[in-house]
C-alpha cells in the first residue's frame, strides 16, 4: 500500500457520510483507507478512487488491531463508523441498543484514535476529524442512548485537544444535524417509511455536504485547527424544532 499520497483513514466508509468523505478525499489527492465491515461494498469504492479497502469493525478490539497493523502512515483519520439504535424513552430502554451505540461510537473512536495517534504525530501534521452529531449538544425525548454516546465521543475527541497540544496534530468535531443516509433506516431497524418521515417535508443535508466541511477543514494550512463545526439543513434549527412544507 506504498504510495507517495498522504494516506486518510475513514472508517463507515461503506455508505453515506463515510463512503463520501472517501471520495472526496481522495479526489483531494488523498491515498484512502477504507475500513467498515462490509468488504464487497468497500472494494467496489475503493477500486474507484485507488484506495485500500481493509475489513474493520471498531466495535471489535482485534479487528482494530489487525486494522492498523495494515496501515504503514496516517496523515488524516475520519471518525465516521458510527450510529443510532432504536429510539426508545429512558423508562423502555433497550440495553442492547444502548451498549451497540457506546461501542461502536464511543470505543470505536477510543480503539482507532488511540491506536492511530503514534503515527498521526509522525506524519508531521495528523488530523483527527470526528463525526458527532448535534446530539453530542442536545438532547431530546426517546434520544438518551444516541445522545448520551454522542456527548461522550465529543467529551473525549475535545478532551484529546488539550492532551496532545504541542504535538504536530489537529482535531476538529463536525457536528451535523439531518442527513439523508441509510442513519435513520438504521436507527428504525429497516423501517423504511418511518425513516422517511424523518426527513418528510425539507431538504436535508446529504452525504456530500458534510464530506465538503471534512475536505475544508483538512485542507488548510497545518496551524490552522477548526475545533467544532455545526451544520445543520437551512430548515433545521435544532434537534427538536425544524420547518417542514406540507
Ligand atoms: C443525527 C441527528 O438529531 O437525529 O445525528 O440526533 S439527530
Amino acid at each position: 500500500m506504498s504510495t507517495d499520497r498522504p494516506t486518510a483513514i475513514v472508517t463507515g466508509a461503506s455508505s453515506g457520510i463515510g463512503e463520501a468523505t472517501a471520495r472526496r478525499l481522495s479526489a483531494e489527492g488523498f491515498h484512502v483507507v477504507l475500513g467498515a465491515r462490509r468488504l464487497d461494498r468497500l472494494e467496489k469504492i475503493a477500486a474507484e478512487i485507488d484506495g485500500t479497502p481493509l475489513e474493520l469493525d471498531v466495535t471489535d478490539t482485534e479487528s482494530v488491531a489487525a486494522f492498523c497493523e495494515q496501515v504503514q502512515d496516517c496523515r488524516v483519520l475520519v471518525n465516521n463508523a458510527g450510529g443510532a439504535a432504536g429510539l426508545e424513552t429512558v423508562a423502555a430502554a433497550d440495553e442492547d441498543h444502548w451498549r451497540w451505540m457506546w461501542e461502536t461510537n464511543v470505543l470505536g473512536t477510543l480503539r482507532l484514535t488511540k491506536a492511530l495517534l503514534p503515527k498521526l504525530v509522525a506524519s508531521g501534521d495528523g488530523h483527527v476529524v470526528t463525526v458527532t452529531s448535534i446530539a453530542a449538544q442536545e438532547i431530546y425525548d426517546g434520544g438518551a442512548g444516541y445522545t448520551a454516546a454522542k456527548h461522550a465521543q465529543s467529551a473525549l475527541h475535545r478532551t484529546l485537544r488539550g492532551e496532545e497540544l504541542g504535538k504536530p496534530v489537529r482535531f476538529t468535531e463536525v457536528l451535523p444535524g439531518m442527513v439523508e443516509t441509510d442513519f435513520s433506516l438504521v436507527r428504525f431497524d429497516g423501517d423504511a417509511e418511518r425513516a422517511a418521515n424523518v426527513y418528510k417535508g425539507l431538504v436535508p443535508l446529504v452525504a456530500e455536504d458534510v464530506a465538503d466541511v471534512i475536505a475544508f477543514a483538512v485542507t488548510r494550512p497545518a496551524h490552522v485547527n477548526l475545533d467544532q463545526i455545526v451544520m445543520k439543513p437551512r430548515a433545521q434549527a435544532s434537534a427538536t424544532r425544524a420547518h417542514r412544507e406540507p
